[in-house]
């Protein structure tokens, strides 16, 4: 069992990104069983939720002429735009049906708003407005932070440097990750990994 002060967060362990879903990560449902078995090693676990409302601006579909995996420009930086995925309330929002972590503690939904998309569980991609994650865990007074889940270069990546901004301990299970890996994207979030001290496990 893991210390008091360790926290596991499991990142978008949702339908839309494993196989049949609409941001489908290859083997995103293979890492279920292991998430599930980590979890039960740790005293305290957190969920993120991938959560955006109909029309988000991360969607290619909400940009005339726009295809999914373009990049433009929004006023708080470059985005990647997706194709439409883990909108509220839809059944691929819903968190993989394998996944069976009943003492998670607390579920954290993400990208809500519909002019900025967040891919870390502790900012929006502005790297300015909070989503309460990190003065949640602080309070609670975690100092590690593990991270698993998907997408190991999107999601997972954003949430484990921002962890470690925050000056968590943090870790990264990569074989409990899966990637999207688009132009060499999980090689440099290794690189980054090591040149922000986020330990990959
Ligand atoms: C994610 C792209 C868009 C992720 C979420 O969970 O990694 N990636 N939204
Ligand atoms: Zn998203």
């Amino acid at each position: 069992m893991r210390h008091d002060t360790d926290v596991l967060l499991v990142i978008d362990m949702q339908n839309d990104f494993c196989p049949g879903g609409s941001l489908a990560v290859t083997g995103g449902d293979e890492i279920v069983p292991k998430i599930n078995r980590l979890a039960h090693g740790f005293q305290h676990v957190v969920l993120t939720q991938d959560w955006h409302p109909a029309g988000h601006s991360s969607f290619a579909s909400t940009h005339s002429g726009k295809q999914p995996f373009e990049m433009i420009t929004m006023p708080y930086g470059p985005q990647t735009l997706w194709p439409d995925h883990c909108v509220q309330g839809t059944a691929g929002a819903a968190f993989h049906k394998g996944l069976d972590i009943p003492h998670a503690e607390l579920i954290i939904r993400k990208g809500y708003r519909k002019a900025i998309d967040s891919y870390s569980a502790f900012f929006e991609n502005d790297h300015k407005t909070p989503t309460g994650l990190g003065g949640y865990l602080k309070e609670r007074g975690f100092t590690h932070v593990t991270l698993v889940g998907l997408a190991f270069d999107f999601c997972v990546r954003y949430s484990a440097e921002d962890a470690r901004t925050l000056e968590f301990d943090t870790e990264v299970i990569e074989a409990a990750c899966r990637a999207i890996d688009m132009n060499g994207s999980a090689d440099k979030t290794r690189s980054s990994f090591a040149e922000r001290g986020v330990v990959l496990a």
